[in-house]
């Protein structure tokens, strides 16, 4: 038998905080995308690839689609819709503890379900498989558990059956299409996701400035955080300083362990009033659709 080469491209759909980003992190095993308790954490399309002796998954974590009338929000749901018609297959995520909720209903035009079944028991579990079988929009249904990585293997050999025969896209050490500093910028936002409370964490934006290896092999990386009104830029610099040395430091131990490298990490904070209903600040920050 001649063996075959597949690729192709899966994206990860689904509502705010199903479990997407979590999902490409454990297939690709390693992380690749931040993730959060709170909903709308990732903000544009990430790619991780995952390379197998015959084959080649191009994963795309999407944004949750949801309703919203930011514009932030307009262009996040529209990044992840646009992946519909640009990728060979569709991985809906549906969360088995919370049930079918209103923002599912708005997902539900697309082919295949994965979920969230450590936090269920069993015969739960069935009854919410047969209603989505009942519904009968999907190839596959197959449930799984990211954090305990049950059903992963499954899907893994699931999503290769449905993967057409095609070539090598991308070469054998590249994991994502993301840019570096990108991603840098992504691990010091989860950091304040972490940290911060109320409308805070939905109001920050990190853009990496600079990123450059000093003379004594340290890397220095030049990093704003923009809030949209001086209140979150006083919480986020903390009572002398106390908050941004924190998400600092948090953010430079991960940054170091990533680049097995001193990090210097030196963060600003800056306000850019309203920047979540404004184009232009959107598209600077990255999280426009033709940002890469
Ligand atoms: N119990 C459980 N929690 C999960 C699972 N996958 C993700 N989560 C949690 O759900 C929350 C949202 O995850 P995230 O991946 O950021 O969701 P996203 O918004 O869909 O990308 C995080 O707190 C995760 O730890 C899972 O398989 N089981
Ligand atoms: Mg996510």
């Amino acid at each position: 038998m001649v063996d075959v080469f597949k690729s192709g491209y899966a994206s990860i759909i689904g509502r705010p905080n199903v479990g997407k980003s979590t999902l490409l992190n454990r297939l690709m095993m390693q992380k690749i995308a931040v993730t959060s308790r709170r909903p709308q954490t990732t903000r544009n399309k990430i790619t991780g690839v995952l390379h197998l002796p015959n084959a080649q998954i191009i994963l795309v974590d999407t944004p949750g689609i949801h309703q919203s009338d930011r514009t932030l929000n307009e262009m996040m749901v529209r990044t992840s819709i646009s992946t519909f018609s640009d990728v060979d297959l569709i991985l809906v995520m549906f969360s088995a503890d919370a049930g079918f909720c209103g923002d599912d209903e708005f997902v539900l035009n697309a082919m295949r379900g994965v979920k969230k079944i450590d936090l269920v028991e069993k015969p739960v579990l069935l009854t919410l498989m047969d209603e989505m079988n009942r519904k009968s929009l999907f190839e596959e249904i197959i449930p799984i558990s990211a954090l305990k990585r049950d059903g992963l293997d499954s899907l893994k050999s699931l999503i290769l059956n449905y993967l057409p025969e095609g070539p090598q896209y991308f070469p054998k050490e590249m994991v994502t299409d993301c840019p570096e500093t990108f991603l840098f910028g992504e691990i010091i936002r989860e950091k304040i996701l972490n940290l911060t409370r109320f409308e805070v964490p939905h109001s920050v934006a990190v853009v990496v400035e600079d990123m450059f290896e000093q003379e004594n092999g340290v890397i220095q990386i030049d990093a704003t955080v923009y809030a949209e009104k001086g209140s979150q830029k006083k919480i986020l610099i903390g009572e002398r300083g106390s908050m941004l040395k924190n998400i600092g430091k948090q953010a430079r131990q991960e940054l170091e362990k990533r680049l097995g490298a001193k990090v210097f990490l030196k963060l600003f904070v800056k306000v850019k009033a309203n920047w979540r209903d404004k184009s232009q600040f959107i598209k600077e920050f990255g999280y426009s659709n033709d940002s890469f």
